[in-house]
């Protein structure tokens, strides 16, 4: 029975597929949608999420033996048991194509049409019209299929019903109004049937069908566009989602590209801006990524602890000395390296912010763990941000004195991974440095 993590932004219909999926399989998912386990925008975009899920896209899947999976078909398929899949090639073969079916005639046009009622994306009214032509047929499609069926492929629910009705859900919530559905009532049949089955209510909750068709929201829309301009995150952000071929064509004809925004965008804009958390400190003449350019491109004892030394403003930034607090629990060496590493990857939002050297002492089943942290200000930062406390508390930190002897002698030896490490008692094993 597969058990894991699915990433995702909060009511991502993508996400949806393999969460229903799971309700039917009783595969065990848990869901990281909200910080501190997950922030949409940020944590896709950190190096160990694009490790594991290179185009940094959500949904993404992540097994709790570590197997990895990307694309919302993909992963409901690797949750649903055989039932969902097709009991015979017949049947597997027809799933996919219901699966195929809402990815490239569906949610083209149910995108086109929605987007701009969301406040999405701009309102051009030749596209909404071809979009509704081109609903209209798929719709016509799944009336006559669904006319002496209840669903989709068999006589039970698969994945077939769950795609296509997901890939719906928007349609029927804004604008599929009673009469434009009127002559398809074979697919509110079924798609009703669909959504209050217990295992999609337990994910969709009550799905309210639309009263009235929605129109462009040209105030929602308006309000998205400063948002979307000073967006930083826009600004990072490392991939675009290529559109579909047919999206594209109707981008091309309706509005300059830069006026929209896919639902991918839309999700980022709804995050709530985060603030920095250093923003009430002074400015400080020390310059965290030259140093740390040094560090990484230069030698370590000649170049760049005499360098940091030299432009090191004592009243902008602290050294701390950090120790694991449970070093009876370090078993594996491998374990331990991986807890470190965890930390930072955690922590990769603090790193123009941060420096740390951390090490690894001894060897399996007789570790410890301590390193120097170089943070802004005066205090521990790691209470400034919700996402930054998972970790610190394992460790026990004591601010040191930058003048003193202790302190120069301890940053030259978690810089260089050598020396005496006095105070540690144990050879050094590993290193993680987080730059
Ligand atoms: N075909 C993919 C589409 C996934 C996708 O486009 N995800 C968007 C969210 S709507 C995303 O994560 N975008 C992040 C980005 O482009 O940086 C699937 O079905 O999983």
């Amino acid at each position: 029975m597969a058990a894991g993590t699915l990433f995702t932004y909060p009511d991502n219909w993508r996400a949806f597929k393999a969460q229903v999926a799971a309700q039917y399989s009783g595969a065990r998912l848990k869901v990281a949608s909200v910080a501190p386990a997950f922030t949409f925008g940020q944590t896709n975009r950190t190096p160990a999420f694009l490790n594991n899920f290179p185009l940094g896209k959500v949904p993404a899947y992540q097994g709790d033996d570590g197997f990895c999976l990307f694309e919302s078909n993909a992963i409901a398929h690797f949750l649903s048991n055989e039932s969902l899949r097709g009991t015979t090639p017949q049947a597997a073969a027809q799933v996919l194509q219901w699966v195929s079916f809402a990815d490239a005639e569906m949610v083209p046009p149910a995108s086109a049409w929605v987007f701009p009622t969301l406040g999405i994306m701009q309102f051009n009214k030749q596209a909404t019209e071809q979009a509704k032509e081109e609903v209209k047929k798929v719709l016509s499609v799944l009336n006559q299929h669904l006319n002496t069926r209840t669903f989709l492929v068999g006589e039970r629910v698969s994945l077939a019903d769950i795609s296509v009705a997901c890939s719906m859900l928007w349609l029927y919530k804004q604008v599929l109004e009673p009469s434009f559905r009127q002559p398809y009532p074979n697919v509110t049949r079924w798609f009703l049937t669909c959504v209050n089955q217990p295992q999609f209510k337990a994910v969709l909750g009550e799905v309210k069908l639309c009263d009235k068709m929605a129109q462009f929201d040209s105030k929602k829309f308006a309000d998205m566009q400063p948002k979307k301009e000073t967006s930083q995150t826009k600004k990072e952000k490392p991939v675009k989602e290529p559109a579909k071929p047919q999206e594209k064509k109707e981008k091309k004809k309706a509005v300059p590209a830069e006026e929209e925004m896919d639902e991918c965008e839309a999700a980022l804009a709804a995050e709530p801006r985060s603030k920095d958390p250093f923003a009430h400190l002074p400015k400080s003449s020390f310059v965290m990524d030259e140093c740390k350019r040094k560090y990484s491109n230069e030698d370590t004892l000649t170049v760049a602890v005499p360098h940091f030394w030299e432009t090191f403003d004592q009243e902008g930034y602290s050294i701390w000395y950090s120790e694991y607090k449970y070093p009876e629990e370090l078993t594996q060496v491998f374990m331990s390296c991986n807890l470190i590493s965890g930390m930072f990857q955690r922590l990769d939002k603090l790193r123009k912010n941060a420096f740390a050297s951390v090490l690894l002492f001894g060897t399996n089943n007789d570790s410890c763990i301590s390193g120097i942290w170089v943070f802004r200000g005066q205090e521990l930062v790691f209470p400034l941000s919700e996402d930054w406390q998972i970790d610190y508390e394992s460790y026990n930190w004591r601010k040191l004195d930058p003048n003193s002897q202790e302190c120069k002698t301890m940053l030259k030896e978690y810089w260089s991974w050598e020396g005496e490490f006095k105070h540690v008692g144990k050879p050094f094993n590993q290193g993680r440095v987080f730059k």
